[in-house]
Parts: C-alpha cells; structure tokens; sequence
C-alpha cells in the first residue's frame, strides 16, 4: 500500500484510533462470521424495510491486489459481508447489500458508499475497494435489480408499455439513501461506536455512479460529509438523448464520415491546440482558447489514413456503446472533406432547434467523436449510420417504454431531440435528472463535494459539469457578484475540469494528460484536516511520464503554463464564457 495514513489523520483521529485499537482491538476473523454480522444488523433503521438475517454471508478476502483510476494500486484485507432486505407491501422485492469490512487496526472511523455506471448501480468488484484503502466499510447495492451484475434497464419494464416505477425510483435515488442508512448502522454496531462517535460518511463514483452521488447530497444532507465524483450523468433526459444528437447532424447533413475522417479531424485539433496553454505536450488543457482560436476548416484537404481491420475495436474506442462495431473495415485513406469538418463543427456546436435556438451544449473541442462513430456497409462499399444505442436504449426504454435498443431514426430530427429532452425533464425530474441546484442544507450540515470532468469527455459533455456548478452558483449565491459568489461556493464544492481527459478514464490520445487519482484520499484531507483542495491532486496514469504529479485548477480558474514551466490557474473572462450556454429554446430553467 502506498498511502501513508499519517497524512490523512490528524493528531485526535489518531489518538482516537489507538484508543479504539487497544480497548476493543478485532481482527477480520473476529467480526468475520454469520452470528457477529446478524447480531449488528440495525433494526428499524428504516420503515417499512425488513433486513432478512438468514441471508447473510460472510467471507475473508486476504492480499487481494486491486488497481483503478479512482484509488492508489493496494493490496487490501477484508470481510466480505453480503446480506438481503425487502420493501415490506411488495411481493417478490429482494434487495442484495454488499459491504466490505476492515479489521479494527485499519478502521477509521469512515463509511464510504460506490455506485454504477450506464445502467449499472455499482461497478461489481472494481469500485468498492477505496473504501477499505481508505480505512472505511464500503458498501455497495443491486438495488433490488435482480443480482449485482443485473443493471437497472433489465428491470424497468413489468410489460411494454409498463414502467417498474419501484426500479426506477430505486435506482434514481432511493436504493443508494438505503444502503448508506443500513451500512453506517451495521459498521458502527460491528465496532462498537456509540452514539456520539463520528463515523464520517462519504460517496465516490463516475459517470452514473457521478450521478448517483449527487442524487444523495441534493436530498439527504446530513447524511454525507462528502461526495467525490466524476462526470455525473445527470440532467438524464438532455444527457442521455444528446447521444443522438451526433448521427441527427449525419443524417440532417447527409453525410456519414469514415471513422478516420473524424479521428483525423480530432488529432489536427489536438496538435493545433495543445500549445495555447502555453505547454506543448500533446495535451490540450485549454479547450476554451481551442473553442475560440482553432478553425476547424484549416483541416480540410488534409489526408489521412488508416489500416484496415478484420474486426474487432475499430479505431475508436467505442468502451462505453453496448451494441455495434466490431465489423470489419477497409483501408481508409483519403483527404479530410468539407462535409466531415461541417459533421464535427455542427456536433461541436451542439443541439439547436429548426429556428435556430440552442437546446443543449455538446463536447470539447479535442475529444473523441464517439457518437458519430458509423458503421462499413461491405455490400454497397459505403459507410452507413450507426444508431447510438446509449442514446437509443433511453428513447426505447424510457420514452418508448417497449425495449431496450432504438432500430430507426427514421423522421427523427433536431425538433424530436429537443422534444424529448424537455418533456424527459418533466417525466424524470423527480427520479433521474438530479439536477435539484440548492444545496443550502448540505452545505449548512458541513459536506463537501469534489467534482472533476476529462476536458475531452466523449461521452458526457465537460459543459454539464460547468453548468451545474454555475446553477449552484446561482441559486445559493444570489446577491454576490460573479467572483464573490464563486469563491463562496469553492469554500466547499469545487469542479475541476481533467487536462485531456476522456471519460472517467485517461485519454490514450493524450497520454501526458493528469488523472485525479486520489480524489477520495483529497476529499477525506479537507472534510477531516481541513486541507483545502485549491488544486486537486492528479497522476500522469501512461506513457513516458507516467507516475508524475499536476495539479488541476479549480474551475473558474483556467491552467496556463509560462515559459519558464510552471502552471498557474489564472481568471479569464472570455475563457469563462465559452462554457456558459443560454439554452433559450428550452421554456424553463435548465440547471
Ligand atoms: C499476505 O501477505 C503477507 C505479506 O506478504 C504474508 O505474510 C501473508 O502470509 C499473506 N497471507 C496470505 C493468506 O496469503
Ligand atoms: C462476497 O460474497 C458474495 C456472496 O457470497 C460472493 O458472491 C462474492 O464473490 C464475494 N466477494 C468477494 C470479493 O469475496
Ligand atoms: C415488448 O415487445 C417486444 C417486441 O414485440 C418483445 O420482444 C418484448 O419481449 C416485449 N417486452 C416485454 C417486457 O414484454
Ligand atoms: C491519431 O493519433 C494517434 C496517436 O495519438 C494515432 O495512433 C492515429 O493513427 C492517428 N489517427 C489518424 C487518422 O491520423
Ligand atoms: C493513400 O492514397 C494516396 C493517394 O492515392 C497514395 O499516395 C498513398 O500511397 C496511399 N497510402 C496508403 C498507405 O495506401
Ligand atoms: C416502440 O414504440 C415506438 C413508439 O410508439 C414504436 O415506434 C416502436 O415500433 C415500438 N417498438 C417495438 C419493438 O415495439
Ligand atoms: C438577495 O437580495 C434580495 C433583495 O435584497 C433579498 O430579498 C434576498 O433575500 C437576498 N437573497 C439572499 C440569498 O441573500
Ligand atoms: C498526490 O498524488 C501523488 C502521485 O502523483 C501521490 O504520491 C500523493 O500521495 C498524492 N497526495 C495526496 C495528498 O493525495
Ligand atoms: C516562472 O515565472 C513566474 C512569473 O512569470 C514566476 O512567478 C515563477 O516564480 C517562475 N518560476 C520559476 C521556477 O522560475
Ligand atoms: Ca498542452
């Protein structure tokens, strides 16, 4: 294990933790079994649930090596708790908890919850560690889906045309307060803390999991004392149905670019707009200055090329698309066009109505054009559309209500896209959009939030993590001028957008760029030391610099290197407002 726990603890954490070791030291096999776990199961924790105490099982996991971008490469120990509960007045409800429990001389005094991803409400074996590595229980749920591995999507139809609305409001919301209330209860009965002991509760998790998090501290206060999270997929309705937004602009302009086309297109934005933030190091860390200085014709006519392929990963990575690719694909060799730089450009420009008003905001300048991706039709030697099945599978199963994979954009346009984001905002607002911009009682109840964004995320546009943090802003902080209000709110939610980053990963095609590794270890410095994050801590995570530090500036602040190589977050206005959009097609607020 590389941390090192005397950082992250203050001088009373640490008194208080050899206390607790020498009155009532346990070893994993001590609070490893059936009749311990039974006997710290919370009763009436929360109405209307009933744990079932036969369920639980119990096993000792010892030197398991695990890696991640979200934690430090560890070799952890644990008891690996799993247990069911249901609903009480809903037949067949089975709902499965996973908890993870260290042994006394490695607790402190920490509960950490860990979500999901797409449809997915926890990442299986792969998130729950940090927990652990943080000297904490980590807990995660199946939410009632079925089994751990069962996303939210397998359950959400009864019928056609029928909703599971339990489903979706447990995987909106209400699985995750239930885990946290059941897995606090059950760490603090298995360690003997009483009533006034602290047991700090925090959140970490990416994309749905990032949505997840957030849908936590916009309810429950008092519940966290904080979230660390990546690229939330939240304002579900305009999130999900911009994945369409790509092949709509194919099909409006008629014209369905080769991959390399595109990948051609995203490298010459790279190579042109890496060196505005004053380092050229293949790493564009100020998409602002590319969205403002880079014209994206000066492509045009240049020719590109790549291999063909029998198959498999074309050359995009297509890791968060369920469905397609894979086929296979002939040599690609030609020169850039002004219909593939018209494609980019539109889809850069983002969603807009038939008279002409903005809907929604799309990805950086320099990210990957992942949705756009289109498919090799080997009869008629053409490439075809490739109907985006993240953004398919909402239409089908969230506004059709009747599947899970949308076969035709058939009749569909820039008006159906923008219909379906508003009146998913309405239809989802209470379960999935987790938008809700006033966070007064957390922020009064002391929490925290670290949210971080890759800059060339091709799968959630960075401008949502912005957008977000300026509703906050706005709502919480009304009366203050812009810069006031800003640094009231860094006082204790801060976003920091990720050098190059693609989504909730590093960027294989910016290898330089920094990932926030230790997000959680940072978050735990400043809710428990008071240790600021004025930058966030981040790792190069490939390539020749691997393993070396950055720092990430905290949003509204932008990165900017001098001559002499070193990076300061400076203020620039006209930076700020390419991330700002005024969505005046849509007839109500848009947080
Ligand atoms: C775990 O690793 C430690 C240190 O290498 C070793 O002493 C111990 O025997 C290992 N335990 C098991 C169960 O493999
Ligand atoms: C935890 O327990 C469950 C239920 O027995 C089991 O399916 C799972 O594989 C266990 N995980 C680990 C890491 O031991
Ligand atoms: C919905 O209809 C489709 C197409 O007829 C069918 O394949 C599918 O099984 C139905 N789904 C449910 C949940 O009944
Ligand atoms: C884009 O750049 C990557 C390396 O960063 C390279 O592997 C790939 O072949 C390039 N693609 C094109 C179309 O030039
Ligand atoms: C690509 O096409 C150009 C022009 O036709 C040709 O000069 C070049 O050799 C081709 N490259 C490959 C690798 O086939
Ligand atoms: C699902 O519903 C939509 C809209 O009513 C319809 O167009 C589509 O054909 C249906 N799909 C299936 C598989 O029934
Ligand atoms: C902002 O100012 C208005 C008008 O003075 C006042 O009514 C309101 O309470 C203030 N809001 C906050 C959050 O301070
Ligand atoms: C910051 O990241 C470096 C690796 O780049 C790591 O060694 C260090 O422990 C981290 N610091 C904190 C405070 O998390
Ligand atoms: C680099 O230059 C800046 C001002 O341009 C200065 O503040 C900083 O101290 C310099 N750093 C080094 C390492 O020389
Ligand atoms: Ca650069």
């Amino acid at each position: 294990m590389r941390l090192n726990w005397g950082r992250l603890l203050s001088t009373a954490a640490i008194t208080s933790v050899v206390i607790a070791a020498t009155t009532s030291s346990k070893t994993l096999s001590d609070i490893c079994s059936k009749s311990v776990v039974q006997a710290a199961l919370p009763s009436d924790i929360i109405q209307g649930i009933t744990i079932d105490s036969s369920s639980v099982t119990t096993n000792i996991v010892t030197n398991s090596s695990v890696t991640s971008n979200f934690f430090p490469d560890s070799i952890i120990n644990f008891c690996n708790v799993t247990f069911a509960y249901s609903h009480d007045g809903i037949t067949n409800d089975r709902v499965l908890l996973e908890i993870w429990l260290p042994a006394t001389a490695q607790f402190q005094n920490r509960w950490v919850s860990t979500g999901g991803g797409g449809y997915a409400i926890n990442s299986g074996d792969s998130s729950i560690p940090v927990g652990i590595i943080y000297g904490g229980a980590s807990g995660m749920t199946d939410g009632g889906f079925g089994s751990f591995s069962n996303s939210a999507d397998t359950a959400m139809l009864l019928a056609n045309g029928t909703l599971n609305y339990e489903t979706l409001y447990m995987f909106g919301y209400k699985a995750h307060w239930e885990l946290s209330k059941i897995g606090k209860a059950l760490t603090k009965n298995v360690f003997g803390l009483s009533g006034s002991d602290k047991l700090y509760s925090y959140y970490q998790g990416c994309s749905e999991g990032g949505r997840e998090g957030w849908s936590q501290v916009q309810r429950y206060a008092g519940e966290w004392d904080g979230i660390a999270v990546g690229a939330p997929a939240f304002r579900w309705s305009f999130q999900q149905t911009q994945h369409l937004f790509s092949n709509i602009v194919e099909k409006t302009l008629d014209y369905y670019p080769p991959p390399c086309e595109l990948e051609k297109i995203v490298n010459e934005t790279i190579a042109a707009c890496d060196p505005l933030d004053g380092k050229t190091d293949g790493v564009v860390s100020r998409s602002d200055l590319c969205a403002l200085h880079f014209d994206i014709e000066s492509v045009i006519g240049k020719s590109y090329y790549c291999a063909a392929s029998s198959g498999g990963p074309g050359p995009f990575k297509k890791s968060k698309r369920q469905f397609g690719g894979g086929g296979s694909t002939p040599t690609q060799n030609g020169t850039v066009s002004r219909k593939g730089v018209e494609v980019a450009k539109t889809i850069i420009n983002g969603l807009h109505d038939s008279e002409g008003r903005r809907v929604y905001f799309s990805y950086q300048p320099g990210a990957d054009f992942d949705d756009a991706q289109t498919q090799y039709n080997s009869n008629t030697n053409t490439w075809e559309l490739d109907i985006d099945q993240l953004g398919g599978e909402h239409i089908a199963l969230l506004v059709y209500k009747n599947g899970t994979t949308l076969d035709s954009l058939d009749g569909v346009t820039y008006d159906t896209l923008t219909e379906w984001m508003v009146s998913g905002m309405l239809e989802y607002d209470s379960t999935l959009q987790t938008t809700w911009p006033d966070l007064t009682p957390f922020q009064k109840a002391g929490g925290k939030v670290i949210h971080f964004h890759g800059e060339a995320d091709p799968s959630i546009p960075t401008a949502s993590s912005i957008r977000y943090w300026e509703s906050v802003r706005q709502i919480m902080y009304p009366n203050m001028t812009y810069l006031d209000g800003a640094n009231a709110l860094k006082e204790w939610y801060r976003v920091y957008t990720v050098p190059g980053a693609a989504h909730c990963a590093p960027n294989p095609l910016m290898p330089n760029g920094p990932w926030p590794q230790t997000s959680l270890g940072n978050l735990i410095d400043w809710v428990e030391k008071g240790v600021t994050p004025v930058t966030l801590n981040a790792t190069i995570q490939q390539g020749e610099h691997i393993g070396d530090n950055q720092q990430l500036c905290a949003y509204p602040l932008r990165p900017l290197w001098k001559s002499n190589g070193t990076m300061s977050c400076v203020y620039d206005e006209a930076s700020i407002a390419t991330w700002n959009y005024d969505l005046n097609a849509v007839p109500a607020p848009v947080y």
